[in-house]
């Protein structure tokens, strides 16, 4: 009996020698869709590797902004983080790809194949970012984007003078300033306070983030444009994923395809329920565009496609042409 005891804590001390911590650093609050990514993937980890695999989460305001996220991975001291690539273009200016208005599919099904199995995203893309130290794991979209405001913005001359806070991307800055804005470039955490001290006049995220950043109270009316799905993408420090050992590896490419389904519904649910709970919690004002409406945004923006290049350069060219013909056959 003591024998059996005693191999039974050697093996459990051999497991825990064994068990690795793994942290993973996410762009937004506990509850979040990012969150609930990396919980999912946590909980994946710890089953496929029979516990082997420790995942810890590191919600917003834990490690830094996002820029400073995107450098502990380059660096090594975190695994693995969201990138969002609205505050990645300094770094990627490829990435500035997901900043481009009315360029994503509208239907949930082509919008899902096209972030899947793109190959310009993937292959060419995917490139870019291993240039800088970053292994392009997965695309994730969080919902469509709605602008808020202290007016309803239903045409460039609502732009007029308008501060639209936008993540820090340079070409989310061109962005509004073709709809005639002010475009002010700030991180995530600052957004509550500016808009509550009237430093800002708006701001562009998902429902699901307008509600967990209580953005709504602070603002008088929501514009639906349909402009752009919140994209972002999850990197890893590529060291660490080519140093794994070939279970582990198995586990960790398993856990990233299966979640591509889990978040596409994670954030549709969120994204509905979150948009009751403004409707029910506030008389903000909801405006919807109409289609000729949008379809005068959608004119100015084209000429943004050219400003992505200059800054993307050749194989931004490539990755712009190549998605738009991916997308033209879905
Ligand atoms: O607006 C932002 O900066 C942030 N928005 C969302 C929904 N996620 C992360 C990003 O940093």
């Amino acid at each position: 009996m003591r024998v059996l005891v005693g191999i039974v804590l050697s093996l459990a001390v051999a497991m825990q020698a064994a068990a690795q911590e793994w942290r993973f650093a996410i762009e937004e609050i506990q509850g979040s869709v990012q969150d609930a990514y990396a919980q999912r993937f946590a909980e994946l980890m710890a089953e496929k590797s029979g516990g082997r695999v420790q995942v810890s989460v590191y919600p917003y305001g834990t490690l830094g902004t996002s820029a400073q996220l995107t450098e502990l991975v380059q660096g090594g001291a975190i695994q693995l983080a969201f990138a969002s690539p609205g505050h990645l273009g300094s770094v990627v200016p490829e990435s500035q790809i997901f900043s481009l208005h009315f360029l994503f599919p509208e239907e949930d099904a082509a919008l899902r194949r096209l972030l899947e199995r793109s190959a310009a995203l993937h292959e060419l893309l995917g490139a870019a970012y291993r240039e800088k130290n970053l292994d392009l794991l997965a695309i994730v979209t969080e919902g469509w984007m709605a602008w808020t405001g202290n007016r309803p913005l239903r045409t460039p001359a609502d732009f007029g003078g308008f501060k639209m806070r936008t993540m820090v991307s340079p070409l989310l800055v061109e962005a509004y300033k073709a709809y005639g804005a002010n475009p002010t470039p700030m991180p995530y955490a600052e957004v509550y306070g500016a808009l509550q001290l009237n430093m800002i006049d708006g701001q562009v995220n998902p429902v699901f983030a307008i509600e967990e950043m209580s953005f709504y109270e602070v603002q008088q009316a929501m514009t639906f444009p349909r402009h752009l799905p919140f994209i972002a993408t999850v990197v890893a420090n590529p060291q660490f994923v080519a140093t794994m050992a070939p279970d582990i590896r198995e586990a960790f490419d398993e856990s990233i395809a299966e979640l591509n389904d889990y978040i596409f519904e994670v954030q549709k649910r969120f994204n509905r329920e979150r948009l009751e709970k403004i409707r029910a919690s506030s008389d903000i004002e909801m405006v919807e565009l109409t289609d000729a409406e949008r379809e005068v945004f959608r004119q100015r923006s084209l000429p943004v496609r050219d400003t992505y290049v200059e800054m993307a350069g050749e194989r931004g060219r490539k990755i712009l042409d190549a998605l738009l013909q991916e997308r033209d056959a879905l």
